[in-house]
């Protein structure tokens, strides 16, 4: 199936800002079977709502895959081995996730990306990711390669400082982007969700961020 929508050549990468990759649809033709896989991996890590050091619980549900996982509770945001829901490893990142991720990194100009983190977003229509900076890796000089899939969502990009102007970036289903160097500390966040189906996850965004967080 070779189509104006799934041909390689109709997804150009857009240079948004310096280190800031767009891969429009990259991951479209792949869009079931990661969807299908999230469902797989929710049954070992389920998504659940972080509590914040603040003591809020977070809008977005999350989970994770991979070697370390992303956490939130009272003690602060950190990545762990295990699963503080059951106290076991976090499901293996799958191998299709892994190539996904390190292909757009190619992409975009970083090779090798060798993730060890998958962060799984979920997001229901109102649910929103306020403006913050990933900084809990351990070495910025790795990208970060996220994976919207689902319902649409508006993408919040900032700068360096929480005070700097915030640009919005429609996101659609398959969509890829790659943050690294210059961009990797940018403020980002995500705009309450608007209403809507989708035919492959219904009611839900999801949104995939691969990281080298050790
Ligand atoms: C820019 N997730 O999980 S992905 C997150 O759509 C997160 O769920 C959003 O922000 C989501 O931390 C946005 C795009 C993204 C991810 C990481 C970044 C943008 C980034 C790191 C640095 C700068
Ligand atoms: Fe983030």
């Amino acid at each position: 199936m070779t189509d104006l929508f799934t041909h390689p050549l109709a997804h150009p990468r857009s240079d948004l800002a310096p280190g800031v990759v767009l891969l429009r649809g990259h991951a479209s033709a792949q869009g079931a079977r990661l969807v299908e896989r999230i469902g797989n991996l929710v049954e070992q890590s389920p998504l659940r709502h972080m509590e914040t050091p603040g003591g809020r619980r977070m809008g977005v549900a999350m989970a994770n895959c991979g070697r370390l996982g992303w956490v939130s509770d009272r003690h602060g945001y950190r990545y762990s081995p295990t699963d503080p829901e059951h106290g076991s490893a976090w499901p293996e990142l799958p191998a299709e996730f892994a190539a996904l991720a390190r292909g757009a990194a190619t992409v975009a100009g970083f090779a090798d990306f060798a993730p060890d983190a998958c962060l799984i977003n979920a997001y229901v229509p109102g649910a929103r990711l306020s403006l913050h900076q990933d900084r809990d890796e351990r070495d910025f000089a790795h990208p970060i390669v996220s994976v919207s899939l689902g319902l649409d969502a508006t993408f919040l990009l900032g700068g360096d400082r929480r005070s700097d102007a915030v640009h919005r970036l429609a996101l659609a289903h398959g969509d890829v982007l790659v943050w690294g160097g210059p961009a990797r500390l940018r403020y980002h966040g995500i705009a309450p969700l608007k209403e809507g189906v989708h035919p492959l996850t219904g009611r839900l965004r999801y949104n995939l961020t691969f990281r080298r967080a050790g």
